[in-house]
């Protein structure tokens, strides 16, 4: 491979782009538009994610390591018996945003046209539904009008639960940009303060659940005040007058709305008379919207806005739904989920016939298939005997994870492809290896439309192979081969632009016929582009032109009426709390590629919960202490954290750790699956839970170079992956055993081999207990109890003497030395600046003692946020702290 390499960043959907040089470094790369160079924090921590030592390596059987032949012969021998015996929709495909278009592609075609089922769903479930299913009823296909560029040039955006300082980091700092260069308002509607609320003129915090009395109030406020009326001269969308008595209905008054969405009525006021004062106004929305029982109403009650004001389409303005992984609109583009078929075609009698001639399927699905909720339920009920997970952790990421597992231990049959060993591969009868990114090929599409090359830069490991090679594979063993007969991505991606304008004739917006003309040479030189893409003139490499936005036809869009509807699940005395879930900056959904990055732990390394002050008062829920948190579905336990960021009632948890790194496990064991009734997104962030404080006899900490989690621990535990080793955080509400059991635990816990020479110090009165287990004068994992954190070490000094030589006469006072004074990240605190190591205690000293009172100050005196710049809405926040008094 020639590098330079220009590829994309398979994190979230801003779809950055990204060069691989020649010295074997990665810099985000300065011609592609969606990212001019910029990276976050992740993006720019993805070097230090390409180490093989925990890769999948080699097909597995039952956990025996076998041939591809071997493993993808029982594959498709194992699906070809169960069509014959049980039918075709007795198989199933669990699919993800993680794929390339091309893997998606061809995953499609084999399950809707060959296997004859539309049993094939996709994390994109539990992602862009309700978003899907919104712009499929207001403007009758799958569009998202806007672009990027919006952003840059409206006067008044509104961010609806997306946190976009954290989950796209590189669009937020663009919108940073834009208010920072031309002033324009940013409004923020998220129950939690967010760090994306540090840019916003006004921040909405509504009870969870109740976008839709939010925006109807403004549909109503916009009928009232005339603003419909200044809409430019084109038909008006059918349904405004029962959209906006709907509304009305929803929304009585000001009061009332104000009253069921928890908000002040001045604050709500100003976010209506902004907005209807303001032509050039975007509302960007992610999951605060989507995953909701009433994602596709709040989707629907958002756009209604945009229709009536004609604010659509045209620069500045327009609904912006944001995609949450790094293609899920390429999924959406080739119909990766049940409810369509491809292309954007549905499964109504003309697309079924079109798709029908078009593959030359032998058995084309004729009716939409379960989505990924019914699906797991039709394993565990034994409905569907054969299920095909391709890159997605279901075992940790979907709600009710415990009904999950059980399901794929009740499925006769369950293959996993995956690139590492994760909770959902360890139920798998075959695992089968994926190639990771760097070394796939294909395109993914951002949030813009823009579809954009992944370009291989390194070879897979062992016998990892891309996803669209195993598909075809199995097709062709399957008796198919003529239909998945592909030499590589490029012969699959001009068939699915092909598909795209097959007798489209401007039937579907989604058309990108022209790049079905590809040679191999244009494939692999495409620029980024963004769809409907039609031929252009001009020098060659550029030949196609997409189109930035898409004018949506107003005389085929409809309002949607919508009725508010609280919560599937409320809090009630029984289970007070309302739990919501998300994400933090530096993590990656299930952590497969972050969690092994020390520098990217270092920004939040342990799970939590957090709980307004006043509700912890009430529960006697102490900062850092551990609390049981508990819902109809399950329990885990946790570390709490107070924030004045939460809502009274409201709690969250981020969706990130599972089994492999804390004892609680995915927060999915006790997150609700109730489904919104028309997308079928499940409600990741409303499940009624209690808390209950649990006491804490002692606090531990663990230091070993050995990785894997500790056998049996009886108590709670975290996992995190540090230079040289692993960190274990622990803590006990049971006394730790004793004598002869207690020696055990202790040697076991460490890890420690019989060569192994135990150093030990106690000190009983204060209850402090330490180990450290030396191998031929090298120090292999020491252990610290005590009642109190402030009895337990500064773990860096251990970390930094991990697999050092330790001179005798120093150990006992390795053991003894470095009280942390109760931080567990030492004199520096946690880390606030990836990039270069700074510290939250480091940054308030700084800010105090050096007079700092602006970001470009802070910048100067200690370099945080002068590269990446994730960190710059919390060095705002740290500011805003000290200046206010209220910094820790
Ligand atoms: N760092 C990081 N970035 C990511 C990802 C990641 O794992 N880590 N994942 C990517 C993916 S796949 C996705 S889908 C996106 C998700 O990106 P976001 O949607 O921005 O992320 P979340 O944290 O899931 O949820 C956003 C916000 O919704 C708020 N919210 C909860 N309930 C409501 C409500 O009823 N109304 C409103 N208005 N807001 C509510 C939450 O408090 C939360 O702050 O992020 C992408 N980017
Ligand atoms: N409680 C709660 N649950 C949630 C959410 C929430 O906000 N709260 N968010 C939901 C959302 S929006 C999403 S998108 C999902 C994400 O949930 P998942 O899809 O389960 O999350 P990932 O960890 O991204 O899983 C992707 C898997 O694919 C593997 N992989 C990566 N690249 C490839 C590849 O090229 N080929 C193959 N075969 N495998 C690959 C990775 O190693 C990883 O195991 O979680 C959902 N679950
Ligand atoms: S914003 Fe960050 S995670 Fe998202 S694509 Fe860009 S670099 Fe990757
Ligand atoms: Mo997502």
């Amino acid at each position: 491979m020639r590098l330079p390499v220009r590829t994309t960043c398979p994190y979230c959907g801003v779809g950055c782009g990204i060069v691989a040089n020649a010295d074997g470094t990665l810099a985000g790369d300065p011609q592609h538009p969606a990212n001019r160079g910029r990276l976050c924090s992740k993006g720019a921590g993805l070097g230090e994610t390409l180490d093989d030592a925990d890769r999948l390596l080699q097909p597995e059987i039952r956990g025996r390591k076998a041939g591809w032949d071997e493993a993808l012969d029982r594959v498709a021998e194992t699906v070809s018996r169960t069509i014959i015996r049980h039918g075709p929709d007795a198989v199933g495909f669990y699919v993800s945003g993680q794929l390339l278009t091309e893997d998606y592609y061809v995953a499609n075609k084999l399950m809707k046209g060959f296997i004859g089922s539309a049993n094939i769903d996709t994390n994109s479930r539990l992602c862009m539904a309700s978003s899907v299913a919104g712009h499929i009823r207001a403007f009758g296909e799958d569009i998202v009008p806007g672009c990027y560029d919006d952003i840059d040039v409206a006067d008044l955006v509104v961010v609806v639960g997306s946190n976009m300082a954290w989950c796209h980091p590189v669009l937020y700092q663009r919108l940073a940009a834009a208010k920072a260069a031309r002033g324009s308002r940013i409004v923020v509607i998220d129950p939690r303060r967010t760090a994306t609320c540090e840019i916003a003129d006004l921040h909405l915090a509504p009870r969870a659940g109740t976008d839709v009395v939010v925006f109807a109030g403004l549909l109503a406020h916009l009928a009232a005040s005339g603003a419909c009326d200044k809409a430019p001269a084109q038909p008006l969308a059918a349904g405004f007058d029962e959209a906006v008595e709907a509304a009305r209905e929803a929304a009585p008054s000001l009061a009332e709305t104000a009253s069921v969405a928890g908000l002040a009525p001045a604050d709500l006021a100003r976010f209506y008379a902004w907005f209807a004062t303001t032509e050039r106004t975007v509302t960007v929305f992610s999951q605060g919207v989507n995953q909701s029982s009433a994602g596709t109403d709040k989707v629907n009650a958002i756009i209604n806005c945009h229709l009536a004001t004609g604010r659509i389409g045209r620069p500045g303005m327009g609904p912006l739904s944001l995609t949450g992984q790094p293609n899920a609109m390429g999924g959406r583009e080739v119909g990766g989920l049940a409810s369509q078929l491809a292309a954007h075609m549905g499964f109504g009698a003309a697309d079924i016939d079109r798709v029908q001639r078009f593959w030359d399927a032998p058995r084309l699905a004729t009716r939409p298939g379960l989505k990924a909720i019914d699906l797991f339920d039709a394993a565990l009920t034994g409905n569907v005997k054969a299920l095909w997970i391709i890159g997605t952790n279901p075992a940790d990421s979907m709600p009710r994870a415990a009904r999950v597992r059980a399901a794929l231990q009740a499925c006769p049959f369950i293959v996993v492809s995956d690139c590492w060993p994760t909770d959902t591969t360890r139920l798998a009868d075959i695992v089968l290896p994926a190639a990771a990114w760097g070394e796939k090929d294909g395109t993914v599409t951002n949030s813009e439309r823009r579809i954009s090359r992944q370009r291989p830069f390194r070879p897979p490991p062992g016998a990892a192979r891309p996803d669209w090679w195993m598909l075809t594979e199995i097709a062709r063993r399957m008796g198919w081969g003529q239909a998945f007969r592909y030499r590589g991505p490029a012969d699959i991606f001009r068939e699915h632009a092909a598909l795209s304008a097959f007798e489209n004739a401007g039937r579907r917006v989604f058309d990108i016929g022209a790049l079905a003309q590809l040679s191999d040479a244009g494939y692999d030189q495409l620029q980024p582009v963004q769809w409907p893409v039609c031929i252009a003139d001009g020098p060659k490499e550029a030949r196609f032109r997409g189109r930035q936005r898409v004018p949506v036809d107003t005389a085929k869009a409809r309002f949607v009426a919508t009725a508010y509807r609280p919560p599937a699940q409320a809090a009630d005395e029984a289970w007070p709390l309302t739990l919501n879930t998300g994400r933090v900056r530096d993590q990656w959904h299930t952590m497969t590629r972050t969690g092994a990055v020390p520098r990217l732990m270092a920004h939040c390394s342990e799970p939590f919960l957090d709980i307004h002050p006043a509700d912890a008062g009430r529960l006697g829920v102490a900062d850092g202490g551990l609390v049981r948190v508990e819902s109809r579905f399950g329990t885990v336990v946790l570390r709490a954290r107070l924030s004045h960021g939460q809502r009274l009632g409201e709690v969250f948890v981020p969706m990130h750790w599972t089994d492999r790194y804390c004892s609680a496990g995915p927060v999915g064991r006790i997150v609700g699956a109730a489904a919104d009734p028309v997308s079928g997104q499940p409600e990741l962030k409303a499940t009624p839970v209690k808390v209950t404080a649990i006491a804490t006899l002692w606090r531990g900490v663990l230091v070993r170079r050995a990785a894997p989690a500790p056998p049996g621990m009886p108590c709670y535990w975290v996992r995190i992956p540090v230079a040289g080793g692993q960190l274990f955080e622990l803590a006990g509400s049971e006394p730790l055993p004793s004598g002869r059991s207690g020696e055990a635990w202790i040697s076991e816990v460490l890890g420690a081999s019989p060569a192994a020479e135990l150093v030990i110090y106690a000190d009983a009165r204060r209850g402090a207990f330490r180990y450290a287990s030396i191998v031929g004068d090298r120090l292999e994992a020491c252990l610290f109890i005590a009642r109190e954190p402030a009895g337990l070490p500064a773990r860096e000094v251990s970390i930094a003497a991990l697999g050092r030589r330790v001179a005798a006469e120093a150990r006992l006072a390795l053991l003894a030395g470095h009280d942390s004074a109760g931080s567990p990240d030492g004199e520096a605190g946690r880390t606030v600046c990836t990039c270069f190591g700074v510290g939250l205690r480091t940054l308030y000293r700084a800010i105090v003692e050096r007079r700092l009172a602006s970001v470009a100050d802070i910048g100067s005196a200690l370099q945080a946020g002068t590269n990446c710049g994730s960190c710059v809405p919390e060095l705002a926040g740290a500011l805003r702290h000290v200046k206010a008094g209220t910094a820790l």
